[in-house]
């Protein structure tokens, strides 16, 4: 346990907006004092009978919805959970995911969000980083058995209490258990935006990742203006493809901007095309947000032309570099809109606007939301770049933390002293304000939206006897835009998939295993003695470009 954090103050280890800067933005209407559970309350109140979530045959209007986040926070309140405990929220697309989501934020708890693909070595971490007393899971997913990953959990780390499972599981209560005979009690709701509502993910870029604290206040103004500019009305319906957890189909505006406007948002377990396709058939789907990687898929699925897609009006693509071509190729080949958000967890989202030219959506990566967004474009040495020139982006605004959750050394480096967070990213910008990434300077790879960090992948590595040394690159891969390679230099030979099946033993994400381990004997130094990662990029050849579906078949 963090010695700062007190039951009385359990966000102390948050770095708050300074004084002046809190005052403007709240004079400028950006911060309202509402809460996101509180504007939930408030839409289902306005329209209880409006359709609110889809999850397979489940639907639910906005009375039903508010009644189960309602009773779902009695029951997490019955078994001890209160204001200020951190939770380790792991599930799927489901239903269930913004019930306890909401029902968290009703009792003042605070939501680790964990992706479904996430296993032992980072659902420990977070456990430990927070002092989490509970975890709410799925039984299984995907053929995995989530319920019994979190029984081990819980005996690793005794501060991990209570353990809430969807579909029930072992010694863990059920979920729906949580809504049984609270009848019309109700948690006296938590009413302080200016509290930490929840701990988003970050991908990161240092050893363990890190936390990102983000207040009611903040989020619901990003949730707010990206619902604006995106145009999400009461006659939204939103599919939700990607991880619920991300931030991105979380709030940009994804389901939380859908809530926000009195829509409805539609969960979809599975990502693949043709189960997407039907679901925005059957659903009328009007909006949803893909990874590059998914648009790719949806250009080559052959089922595209089977389904009715005429009721999707937008769709987004972001979280990773989005290739030109491919960008004309989604303006070309869906009759919907094409928006580009480039976004992070940290704060900071960026959009093409609806009206803006179809060159200027297939180029660039959109500008930010808000007015208050600071930008600066700087060189090494922090000196602003000229107009136009691409150089490291920092960023300062009503949405964008001034620090990570714990981690006071790690945030001198990432944020300045006059609070600009340090994206990692490289851009440059157009007199319109839109920003185009050029590349990054973070050490991570950005596997089709998901993130590794470098340094995370190599000190699991370097705990295996047989490994020297090590180094992660990105490797450029067609469906994906990057993979992980390892350069591996061993003391003693060592398959690459003996490695491979070493990480995963470590309790790694799937999707943070190197497709590729390169044996070496050595590697290459800079003047300075770093490993020379860009030599070891070097070595790859830019992958092949990857037809569409009608160009394949023609
Ligand atoms: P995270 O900090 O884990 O939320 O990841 C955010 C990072 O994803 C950004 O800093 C970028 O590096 C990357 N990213 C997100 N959207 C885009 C995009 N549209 N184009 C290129 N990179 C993106
Ligand atoms: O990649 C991201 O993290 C991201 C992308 C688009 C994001 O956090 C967002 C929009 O809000």
């Amino acid at each position: 346990m963090n010695a700062m954090t007190t039951p009385d103050r359990p966000d102390a280890d948050f770095t708050p907006w300074p004084d002046n800067f809190v005052r403007r933005y709240r004079e400028r209407g950006h911060w309202t004092g509402t809460t996101l559970h509180g504007r939930l309350a408030e839409v289902a109140a306005a329209q209880p009978d409006r359709p609110a979530l889809v999850c397979g045959e489940r639907r639910w209007n906005y009375a039903e919805l508010d009644r189960r986040v309602r009773a779902a926070a009695a029951g997490l309140a019955r078994l001890g959970i209160a204001r200020g405990d951190r939770v380790v929220l792991q599930l799927p697309n489901i239903a269930e995911f913004h019930v306890a989501c909401f029902a968290l934020f009703r009792i003042g708890a605070l939501p680790v969000f964990a992706l479904p693909a996430h296993r032992e070595a980072e659902l420990g971490h977070f456990i430990a980083d927070t002092g989490a007393c509970a975890a709410i899971t799925v039984d299984r997913e995907a053929g995995f058995d989530h319920a019994a990953m979190m029984r081990r959990l819980r005996e690793a780390h005794p501060c991990l209490r209570e353990l809430v499972v969807v579909g029930g599981g072992g010694d863990g209560h059920d979920f729906d258990a949580l809504y049984a005979d609270s009848g019309d009690r109700d948690v006296d709701a938590h009413h302080d935006a200016t509290a930490v509502a929840f701990l988003q993910l970050s991908g990161g870029s240092t050893g363990t990742p890190k936390l990102i604290p983000r207040t009611h206040d903040d989020y619901l103004y990003s949730v707010r203006e990206s619902a604006r500019i995106c145009g999400f009305d009461t006659d939204t319906r939103y599919l939700c493809l990607l991880p619920a957890a991300h931030n991105f189909p979380m709030s940009s505006p994804g389901a939380f901007g859908t809530f926000h406007a009195g829509g409805c948002v539609v969960m979809a377990r599975h990502p693949e095309p043709a189960a997407s396709f039907a679901v925005i058939e059957r659903e009328r789907v009007t909006a949803t947000a893909l990874v590059p990687a998914l648009a790719l898929a949806w250009l080559a699925s052959a089922t595209r032309g089977r389904h009715d897609l005429s009721s999707l009006r937008l769709i987004q693509i972001g979280g990773a570099h989005l290739a030109r071509d491919v960008a004309r190729r989604m303006i070309e080949s869906f009759d919907a809109r094409l928006q580009q958000v480039f976004g992070m967890a940290e704060g900071l989202v960026n959009y093409t606007r609806l009206d803006d030219p179809p060159d200027l959506i297939a180029s660039s990566q959109g500008r930010p939301i808000s007015d208050d967004d600071e930008i600066r474009i700087v060189d090494d040495g922090d000196r602003d770049v000229p107009e136009g020139e691409v150089g490291h982006l920092l960023t300062r605004g009503p949405y964008t933390i001034r620090g990570y959750y714990r981690a006071d050394a790690h945030n001198r480096r990432a944020f300045t002293a006059d609070g600009f967070y340090r994206t990692g990213d490289r851009v440059r910008r157009l007199a319109s304000g839109h920003l185009i990434v050029e590349g990054r300077s973070k050490d991570q790879i950005n596997r089709g939206g998901d993130k590794i960090a470098a340094e995370e992948i190599e000190s699991h590595l370097l705990t295996h006897p047989a490994v020297f040394d090590a180094a992660l690159v990105a490797m450029p891969d067609r469906w994906l835009g990057e993979k992980a390679c390892a350069f591996v230099v061993l003391r003693e030979a060592l398959a690459p998939r003996e490695l491979q099946q070493y990480l995963r033993t470590r309790g790694l994400a799937a999707f943070k295993i190197p497709e590729r381990i390169e044996i070496v004997d050595t590697l290459p130094r800079t003047a300075v003695g770093k490993v020379d990662k860009r030599a070891l990029r070097a070595r790859f050849a830019p992958p092949a470009p990857i037809q569409s579906a009608t160009e394949a078949t023609a």
